[in-house]
């Protein structure tokens, strides 16, 4: 696949005909050589997607691409390794300034932006995911973890290609790609790692501190899950329903529930109404 824009965006974009998931085949390479910060695995036939805790993440050949890209973030001694958790959040938000102004020159209207943690959703729909995983092992040798983001893009599906109702993709949103399949691939990758490059550039030039940097800021501008009640399905199936007033500085989602703030690491929200 000629990948002639996304080529300038990353030092190593490695093209797969299919992988079983993106995210565990760059985890084995990163295991097996050197690889360096930033390099690329993708593919627009993805067999086994993975979505977060143990779910699947589905699309037929050639209609989407799977994005998975290797963070190896230098830390200084006084870098907090709890900043890590920014990365899945810095992914969302690359690729939902992705998705922006294609659906706005589509001329789609209302609400879109990042479901906490990561999902990126046009008036309610979800058109992309995101599942971070750090390498195995990695976190030992000095300064250097290194994490793998992963990113499932729905870029030409039909309604009746995509696995859920409230499924969404580029093309049913009424957004127009160049006319050649790998122009089409070519156009979203290069955006998206422009997006994400330029994010974790400020990520790491502030040694990695979400407030320093803007991230925080950028990513409570742009999560439609603040200002609303929610429901949160935390990891150990308990329920707890609250107004979200804020992420923390290590990425947490507040909830004011009952006048009690209460901090969401990870789990699932469902967005209830504004108030
Ligand atoms: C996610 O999980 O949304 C994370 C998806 C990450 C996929 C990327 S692709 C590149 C990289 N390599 C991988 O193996 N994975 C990553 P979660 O929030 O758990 O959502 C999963 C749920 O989304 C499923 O249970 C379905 O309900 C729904 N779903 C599955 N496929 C979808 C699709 N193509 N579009 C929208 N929703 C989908």
């Amino acid at each position: 696949m000629q990948l002639p824009l996304s080529s300038n965006e990353a030092p190593e974009i490695i093209w797969r005909e299919s992988a079983t998931s993106t995210n565990t085949e760059l985890i084995q390479l990163a295991q097996s050589r050197e690889l360096g910060d930033f390099t690329v695995l993708v593919t627009a036939n993805q067999v086994a997607g993975k979505g977060r805790a143990g779910r699947a993440w589905e699309a037929p050949a050639d209609v989407s691409l799977a994005i998975s890209v290797l963070l190896r973030p230098q830390l200084k001694g006084e870098t907090d390794f709890s900043n890590l958790g920014w990365l899945p959040l810095l992914a969302g938000l690359a690729m939902s300034k992705t998705v922006m102004p294609l659906v706005a020159l589509a001329g789609v209207r209302g609400e879109l932006g990042v479901k906490w943690p990561n999902d990126v959703l046009i008036n309610g729909q979800k058109v992309s995911g995101v599942l971070t995983e750090l390498v195995p092992n990695s976190l030992g040798f000095a300064g250097s973890p290194a994490v793998v983001v992963g990113a499932g893009i729905n870029i030409l599906q039909t309604q009746e290609q995509l696995p859920v109702e409230t499924a969404t993709s580029l093309a049913l949103q009424g957004v127009t790609l160049p006319e050649a399949l790998g122009d089409k691939f070519d156009l979203v990758l290069s955006s998206y790692l422009r997006n994400l490059k330029g994010l974790y550039v400020l990520f790491k030039a502030a040694g990695l501190d979400s407030d320093r940097s803007g991230l925080r800021q950028a990513v409570k501008d742009n999560c439609i899950s603040l200002n609303r009640d929610v429901r949160a399905i935390l990891p150990n199936e308990r329920e707890i329903v609250g107004y979200a007033k804020d992420i923390d500085a290590t990425g947490r989602l507040i909830l004011d529930v009952a006048g009690t703030d209460t901090a969401v690491a990870a789990g699932d929200i469902v967005h209830l109404r504004h108030r």
